[in-house]
């Protein structure tokens, strides 16, 4: 029976039919859904934290709008992810404890600090840039609520990466000062960039079982191609190297080859031993602490309401 079930819903994804919330689903297809909205909504919300180090230092009225609204993009998004994954019947205080304490994992690329004004303009460039290209094909992830949430934060995130690198361009035309602040934000922020992308294909335990089940489109290290090929010929308008001696066009395959990654830094990061990941978790549940009243003010309001209604109806 189970397995009847199996074929059907393998053969629903073969046909590029969406699979909705009510639909049949294997247990561990919910489970991976769970595992990467999840992490994938609490990479939104801590990702806020590094650009909004600097808010209050953006060098113009206008860049700080831009920086302000970006974050705050970044806070819908986790907020459309975790409905995305309350479709599956998990509750969102029970994602954000996971959070808090520090079980759940979220992308190690927040786990570096934002030094200088170029590092805005590289995390725009470089992060948004990578997890587009990582974000775009999730767009036809086969699960119906994640790929629609996908859409609008692929549109949103596209701006941003043009933001950041507007940001750097605009460095890269000024003194030797600034280009030097480029170059040096560049450097900091290109591996752990090349590093978002996850494990090396034959190191990824779940690329297999997600790509048949059109969860995931394109496995880990042909993303982070995509993303080698798209940046170094961007990086040439800007002027700058990236740190990567080995980077260099390869006819043969018809893209860049590049450097080997330092995948114990990597794991190192995700294991919680990152520049930042302590600052980032007691950031996240201070404000959990300090949004406590906000939470029962809310829930008392929506009850009062509840009663009010449910006493016009008696
Ligand atoms: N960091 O078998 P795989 C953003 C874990 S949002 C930490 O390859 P999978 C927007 C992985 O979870 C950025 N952990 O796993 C923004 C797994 O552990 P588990 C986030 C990582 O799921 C911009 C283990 O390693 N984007 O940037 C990382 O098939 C600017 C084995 O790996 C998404 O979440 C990592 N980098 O592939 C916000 C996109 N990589 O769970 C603010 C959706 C891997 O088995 C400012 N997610 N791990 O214990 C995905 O596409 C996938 O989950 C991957 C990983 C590709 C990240």
């Amino acid at each position: 029976m189970e397995k009847n079930l199996e074929e059907i819903f393998q053969a629903k994804i073969d046909r590029e039919e969406k699979i909705e919330p009510k639909d049949w689903m294997p247990d561990a297809y919910r489970k991976t859904l769970v595992r990467q909205i999840s992490q994938h909504a609490h990479s939104e919300i801590i990702g806020m934290l590094p650009e909004g180090n600097w808010i209050t230092r953006a060098p113009t009225l206008r860049r700080k709008v831009a920086l302000m609204a970006k974050v705050q993009d970044e806070a819908g998004h986790g907020l459309y992810l975790y409905s995305a994954a309350e479709t599956l019947g998990v509750d969102r205080v029970e994602l954000f404890e996971q959070l808090n304490s520090g079980k759940a994992k979220y992308s190690s690329i927040f786990n570096y600090p934002t030094l200088s004004w170029a590092d805005i303009g590289s995390v725009g460039w470089l992060v948004d840039g990578a997890a587009i290209m990582n974000q775009v094909p999730l767009c036809r992830c086969s699960y119906g609520p994640y790929a629609r949430a996908m859409v609008r934060v692929c549109k949103e995130e596209s701006f941003h990466q043009r933001q950041g690198f507007e940001i750097l361009l605009n460095l890269s035309k000024g003194s030797q000062a600034q280009k030097d602040m480029l170059q040096e934000s560049v450097n900091r922020w290109w591996w752990p960039a090349m590093m978002m992308f996850g494990p090396a294909d034959g190191d990824s335990p779940n690329t297999q079982q997600s790509m048949k089940w059109k969860i995931k489109r394109f496995t880990n290290d042909d993303l982070r191609q995509k993303f080698v090929d798209v940046a170094y010929e961007q990086a040439k308008v800007l002027n700058v190297t990236l740190p990567d001696p080995d980077i260099k066009w390869n006819e043969e395959r018809g893209h860049y080859d590049y450097g080997v990654i330092n995948w114990d830094e990597f794991w190192n990061v995700v294991k919680g031993n990152g520049p930042c990941n302590k600052e980032r978790l007691a950031a996240r549940n201070k404000a959990w602490d300090e949004g406590q009243w906000v939470r029962e003010a809310a829930l008392a309001h929506a009850e009062k309401r509840a009663n009010r209604k449910s006493k016009k109806v008696a």
